[in-house]
C-alpha cells in the first residue's frame, strides 16, 4: 500500500515531530458502531459468534465456502493428515475465476465489477461491466492457453495498477495456471528473482504506468527481470506486454524480437473467445504470493482455491460489509496480500464494483481520494495508517470539502497510532463509519483479528477480538500461555488452522514448517491440530476485553509502509558493493510510513568512506529490491558493534539511530565502538533535523529488541 509515499514524503517526514500523535500508547476510550450501519450489516447480530466457537470447528466454516459455487461439494472440511499442511474443503472442486466472473453475468451481467481510475484526471475512469469482464477474462485465457500454458504451471505478473492486472489473474485462475503478481514498484531484478523462484516461463507486464504525474518506462524492468532470472537458471520465452494506450508504445525500451509480444496484438486473434473454466481441486494453488522473511530468499506463499477463496468471500461479507450493490475502494495495491484479497477476489466473489486507482493518492493534491469517493459515491473505503498519516500531514481538512459517506473504512498493514486513527475516524469518516482495524498477513489470506463493523465496539490502537473462528492464544518464549487479559506483551499465535491459511512456501516445505509450526510443535508426528499453533512472528498483546494490539515484528523484518523488508535481503544487496565489508538494516520510527530503513556499513581495510560508496549502496538497494526499500540514511562507520561470537548487535544501532537508551552493552567485543556511533550517527541527525519525537512505549520495546533471537 501507499508504497510510493516514498517517493513524496522523504523531504517533510522529519520537518517536526508530530505532536499529536501520543506518546504513551494507553487504553483507549471505545466508540460505538454507527446504528445506521448495524441496521444494514451483513452481521449485525452479535449472536454470529456463537456460529464459530470452537466446538463447531472446522464446520463453522462452511458458512464461508457456501458463500461460493461449487462444481462438486467437498467430502471433508479440513483433513489433517499432513500436518501441519492444512487441507480445506477437500474432494471439492471449484474455479475462482467462474467464482468471480461468470456467475455475477448471470445474475447481474451489466453492473459494473471494476472501475478503475488513471492517476491523471484529464482522463475518464473506466468502468468494466461483469459481461465485459467476462469477455475480457476469457480472451486473454484464450492468449494464455495459446501459449501452451496448462493448470499447475506457474505465471509472473509485474503489473502496476490497471485493470489488465485482475483481468490476468483471473485468466489465469481459469486455467488453473498459479500466478505471481510482482509488486510493479519492484525492481526488475527482484521480479527475476521471484519468476526464477515460482519456474515461471511467462512474464505478464505493462509498457507504462502513471506516477505521481509520470508516464514511468516500466518495459525496462521485464528486461533486467528475464536478465536475472536467467543468471539463476529460469529462462523466460515470452515476455507478454499490455500497452497503456492501446495500439501505441509509451516506453523507450525496446521490443525484443521473438520474445516480446504486445497483447493487443495476440488478443485480435481471440475475439469473442470462450475457455471454460476448468474444474480444479479445492487444494489445488491459486496463486503465490512473495514476501520477505529472516533469510535473503524470498517466500513464495502458495494459497489454495478452495480454502482461500472461502476465507476471502466470508470476511468480505461479515468484515467490509459488502452488499452487491456497495461501491467498494480499497486503495491498497494488488502487488500485495490486500489487493488479492480485498481488491480482486473477495469483493468479485461478492459480486460487488470494486474500485481500482493507478496511481498515488496525494496526486495531484490531497484531496484527490475524497474526491473520487464523491464522484462514484465510494461507500466502504481500505487504506492503510502510512497513506492515513501522509493524507492527514498534507491535506488534513480536505475531506470535509467533498461530499461523500463511508459506512466502514479499514486500515491495515501496521499499528495505526490512536491519534491518527481519530482523525481517520472523525474527518475522513466524519463520525459515521465504523473503522475495522484489521490485522493479518500475506501468509493468512484473510483479516485474523478485527472488529465486525456492525457490532463491535472500536478501540483505537487495537485491531479487537479475534476474526470469527480464529482462537489465537499468546505464548511466551517458553511455551506458556500469556494469561488472556492480561494486557502482557508474547507472541501471537493462532491455535486452529483456518482456510484462509497458506498451503506452504513454494519450493521449501521445510521452511514452511520451521518458520511457521516448529516453534511450538512438541510432536512432529503429530496429525492433530492441537499440536500446532501458528506462529505469527508479531509480538501482541490481549486486553481484558479480549481486544488485541499489535506490537509489531518479533523477527528481522522492518515494516515500512505497510511494507515487509527483510534485513537479510537488504544487507545482502549492500553487500554486493564490493567495497562494503559488514552491512547491517535497522528501522527507525517515522512519522509518516511507521517505520523507515537505517543502514549502517563498514568499509573494506584500505576503503575510504565517500558519498560514492554511499551511492552505491543506494543504488545496489533499489536494483535489487525496490525504490521502497530505499534507505533513508546510509552511515558509513568504523565497526560494528559485535558479541564475542562476531554477530552484529543490531539493537544497539537501532538504539543509537532512534535516540533511544542502547541496553547492556557489556557483552560486546568491541563496547568502545558503541561511543564513537553514536556520537557520528547522532549529531550527523542533530545537524538534519531529525531527532526523532519520543517514542512510545512499544516503539521502544521493538527497537530495543531488534534483531534480537
Ligand atoms: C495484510 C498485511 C503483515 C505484517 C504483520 C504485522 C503487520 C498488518 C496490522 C499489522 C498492526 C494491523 N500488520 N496489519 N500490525 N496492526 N492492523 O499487511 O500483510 O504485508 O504480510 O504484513 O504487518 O506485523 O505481521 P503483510
Amino acid at each position: 500500500m501507499a508504497d510510493d509515499l516514498n517517493d513524496v514524503t522523504d523531504d517533510e517526514t522529519n520537518e517536526s515531530s508530530e505532536a499529536q500523535i501520543a506518546v504513551h500508547w494507553r487504553e483507549e476510550n471505545y466508540y460505538d458502531p454507527p446504528a445506521a450501519l448495524t441496521a444494514q450489516a451483513n452481521a449485525s447480530d452479535p449472536a454470529i459468534r456463537d456460529q464459530f466457537t470452537e466446538d463447531k470447528f472446522p464446520d463453522c466454516f462452511t458458512a464461508y465456502a457456501d458463500l461460493l459455487t461449487w462444481y462438486k461439494p467437498w467430502d471433508t472440511v479440513l483433513d489433517t493428515s499432513t500436518a501441519p499442511f492444512w487441507k480445506w474443503f477437500v474432494g471439492g472442486e471449484l474455479n475462482a475465476s467462474y467464482n468471480c466472473v461468470d456467475r455475477h453475468v448471470e445474475t447481474h451481467p451489466n453492473k459494473a465489477a471494476l472501475i478503475w481510475l488513471p492517476e491523471p484526471e484529464s482522463e475518464a475512469h473506466q468502468a468494466i461491466t461483469y459481461r465485459e469482464l467476462y469477455v475480457r477474462v476469457n480472451e486473454f485465457a484464450a492468449v494464455l492457453k495459446e501459449l501452451g500454458l496448462k493448470a499447475g504451471d506457474r505465471i509472473t505478473f509485474h503489473m502496476p495498477m490497471v485493470p489488465e492486472l485482475p483481468v490476468a489473474m483471473l485468466a489465469a485462475a481459469r486455467l488453473g495456471v498459479v500466478h505471481s503478481q510482482v509488486f510493479a514498484g519492484f525492481s526488475g531484478t527482484a521480479a527475476g528473482h521471484r519468476i526464477a523462484d515460482s519456474g515461471s516461463t511467462v512474464l505478464v507486464t505493462m509498457d507504462g504506468y502513471y506516477r505521481s504525474g509520470d508516464l514511468l518506462d516500466h518495459k525496462v524492468k521485464a528486461d533486467e527481470a528475464v536478465e536475472a532470472a536467467a543468471k539463476e537458471g529460469q529462462q523466460v520465452d515470452k515476455v507478454l506486454v499490455f500497452r497503456r494506450y492501446p495500439g501505441q508504445y509509451s516506453a523507450k525500451t525496446p521490443m525484443v524480437e521473438g520474445r516480446d509480444v504486445f497483447v493487443d496484438d495476440l488478443l485480435a486473434a481471440h475475439k469473442g473467445e470462450i475457455v471454460e473454466p476448468a474444474r480444479l481441486s479445492a487444494t489445488d494453488p491459486l496463486f503465490l504470493m512473495y514476501t520477505s522473511g529472516t533469510t535473503g530468499r524470498p517466500k513464495g506463499c502458495q494459497h489454495s482455491i478452495g480454502g482461500y477463496m472461502s476465507y476471502v468471500a466470508g470476511t468480505s461479507k461479515y468484515y467490509q460489509d459488502i452488499h452487491p450493490d456497495d461501491t467498494y475502494w480499497c486503495m491498497a495495491d494488488i502487488g500485495w496480500i490486500t489487493g488479492h484479497s480485498y481488491i480482486v477476489y473477495g469483493p468479485l466473489a461478492l459480486g460487488t464494483t470494486s474500485v481500482m486507482y493507478e496511481g498515488t493518492p496525494n496526486y495531484p493534491d490531497a484531496g484527490r481520494p475524497w474526491r473520487i469517493a464523491q464522484q462514484l459515491g465510494v461507500n466502504i473505503f481500505h487504506t492503510s495508517p502510512t497513506a492515513i498519516r501522509m493524507l492527514r500531514k498534507v491535506g488534513p481538512d480536505e475531506p470535509a470539502k467533498y461530499n461523500y459517506h463511508f459506512k466502514t473504512m479499514t486500515t491495515v498493514g501496521e499499528p495505526i497510532e490512536p491519534e491518527v486513527w481519530r482523525w481517520y475516524y472523525e474527518t475522513v469518516g466524519k463520525g459515521e463509519a465504523a473503522i475495522t482495524d484489521t490485522w493479518w498477513q500475506t501468509e493468512t489470506g484473510g483479516f485474523l483479528g478485527s472488529t465486525l463493523p456492525g457490532i463491535d465496539k472500536m478501540k483505537p490502537g487495537s485491531c479487537g477480538p479475534a476474526a470469527l473462528g480464529i482462537y489465537p492464544v499468546i505464548l511466551d518464549e517458553d511455551s506458556n500461555e500469556v494469561p488472556r487479559g492480561s494486557g502482557k506483551a508474547g507472541n501471537i499465535c493462532i491455535r486452529a488452522p483456518w482456510p484462509g491459511v497458506f498451503q506452504t512456501i513454494w519450493g521449501q516445505p521445510d521452511r514452511f514448517v520451521s518458520t511457521y509450526y516448529a516453534k511450538y510443535n512438541k510432536d512432529p508426528e503429530s496429525k492433530d491440530w492441537h499440536d500446532w499453533p501458528y506462529f505469527a512472528g508479531d509480538g501482541a498483546t490481549e486486553a481484558a476485553d479480549g481486544y488485541f494490539r499489535i506490537l509489531g515484528r518479533v523477527d528481522d523484518v522492518i515494516n515500512v509502509a505497510g511494507h515487509r523488508l527483510g534485513t537479510k535481503e537488504l544487507e545482502s544487496a549492500a553487500l554486493t558493493v564490493s567495497e562494503v565489508a559488514e552491512a547491517a538494516a535497522v528501522p527507525v520510527v517515522d512519522d509518516i510510513r511507521g517505520r523507515a530503513v537505517e543502514m549502517y556499513i563498514s568499509l573494506k581495510p584500505g576503503v575510504e568512506a565517500s558519498a560514492d560508496v554511499e551511492n552505491k549502496v543506494k543504488v545496489a538497494i533499489e536494483t535489487d529490491i525496490g525504490k521502497i526499500a530505499r534507505p533513508k540514511n546510509i552511515w558509513i562507520v568504523p565497526d560494528m558493534p559485535k558479541t564475542r561470537s562476531g554477530k552484529i548487535m543490531r539493537r544497539v544501532i537501532a538504539a543509537t539511530s532512534n535516540f533511544t537508551d542502547t541496553g547492556d552493552i557489556t557483552t560486546l567485543a568491541n563496547p568502545e565502538v558503541v561511543d564513537k556511533i553514536r556520537e557520528q550517527v547522532q549529531s550527523a541527525k542533530r545537524a538534519k533535523g531529525e531527532v526523532p519525537r519520543e517514542l512510545s512505549e512499544t516503539e521502544e520495546h521493538e527497537i530495543k529488541s531488534f534483531g534480537q533471537e
